[in-house]
């Protein structure tokens, strides 16, 4: 193993490993991290006896919680914004790359895989989970929009569009049944180890062969996504947020199991920021006609001006670094912001 900071890459094998062991951050990204990543992928692409890269964390409490933003709040706050900009920019060439490896790439979904950690795993061919994964784009809490290609990504899985934009909106937290009905997880196994270790010695098949399970063996094999999923798909499918609001407002809930999850959708929103909701719906709707590399180019434009604006350092002050989560957000609500401002920085 090389130590470099908090990257460790080895081969074990056939497989070029790359683990994540920055473990009390949950992993989440610094830019030397996003640097040393890129340089494996890089590195690995053209060695034939490369075969495939398994990419894992250290640690089982989070595979990886997303990007250091609390690295680049204090360098904006400080007035460089710069350093921010190149951060972004060099974490979404790593997520393109990524997105057009011809080698199979294979993430260890264990514990919590945020904004970031999904830009490190939703690209690859096999996004393994347990049953201890859970998943979340939380970024309108902190002011900021899924970025990462994820805006792209929630368009194109098995599931409606409309899924991923709700899952956005509302910092949803997916369970692994959600994980598999949505597609962000397509292997399950009980133990991600096993797997690892079973992917360097045999093959992706076989590793997946000896050690999937099924969606049933779970405790809780029932998706509150999947049984939403009308509901979520009549409400987000069309307009700008404002439409969006409207629609939740107006919902009579049928029942209680459906009052219960408009209770939790209320809830999870009303930590959002308004300006994140606006710029996202249009985001979103924009990246679903789009290829990778220009919706990655269309969150960077997004994501370096909602950085400009104060509701992003008030949010990571909220969430990440007070932990309060009492941001105030300007404006409080979304009524008065024209989705044009968001939209005409759009490819
Ligand atoms: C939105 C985010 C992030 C977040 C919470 C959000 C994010 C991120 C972290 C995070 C969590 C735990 C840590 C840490 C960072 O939380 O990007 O260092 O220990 O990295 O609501 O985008």
């Amino acid at each position: 193993m090389t130590n470099e900071n908090f990257v460790k890459t080895c081969v074990e094998g056939f497989v070029g490993v790359v683990e994540l062991d920055r473990p009390k951050a949950l992993n989440s990204l610094t830019h030397s991290m996003v640097r040393d990543i890129d340089d494996a992928l890089i590195a690995w692409s053209d060695d034939s006896s490369i075969r495939a890269v398994l990419i894992r964390s250290s640690s089982d409490r989070a595979f990886c919680a997303g990007g250091d933003v609390r690295g680049v709040r204090e360098t904006d706050m400080a007035g460089d914004f710069k350093a921010g900009d190149e951060f972004f920019e060099d974490e979404y060439a790593m997520n393109l790359r990524m997105a057009q490896y011809d080698k199979p790439i294979v993430a260890l979904l264990e514990g919590v895989v945020m904004g970031g950690g999904f830009g490190i795993s939703a690209h690859g061919s096999h996004r393994v989970i347990t049953p201890r994964t859970m998943g979340a784009m939380p970024e309108a809490a902190i002011g900021f929009v899924p970025d990462v290609g994820m805006s792209h990504v929630l368009n194109h899985l098995p599931v409606d569009g409309a899924i991923g934009l709700f899952i956005g909106c509302t910092g949803w937290r997916l369970s692994p049944a959600d994980m598999l009905f949505t597609g962000l997880g397509n292997v399950l196994v009980s133990d991600a180890e096993s797997f690892g270790h079973a992917l360097c010695e045999s093959s992706v098949d076989e590793a997946q062969e000896r050690f999937s399970v099924s969606r049933s063996s779970l405790e809780n094999p029932d998706s509150e996504l999947e049984q939403n999923a009308t509901w979520i798909i009549d409400t987000f499918g069309t307009g700008h947020w404002q439409d969006i609001e409207a629609r939740i407002s107006a919902t009579e809930p049928q029942d209680d199991r459906q009052a219960e999850f408009l209770d939790k959708v209320r809830v999870m929103l009303r930590a959002a920021n308004p300006a994140s909701l606006v710029a996202m719906t249009e985001l979103f709707r924009r990246n679903a006609e789009t290829d990778i590399a220009t919706a990655l180019k269309n969150e960077l434009a997004v994501g370096n001006a909602l950085r400009r604006e104060p509701n992003f350092a008030e949010g990571v002050r909220a969430v990440l670094v007070d932990k309060d989560r009492e941001s105030s957000f300007d404006p409080a609500d979304a009524s008065k912001i024209d989705p044009q401002l968001y939209a005409k920085l759009l490819v």
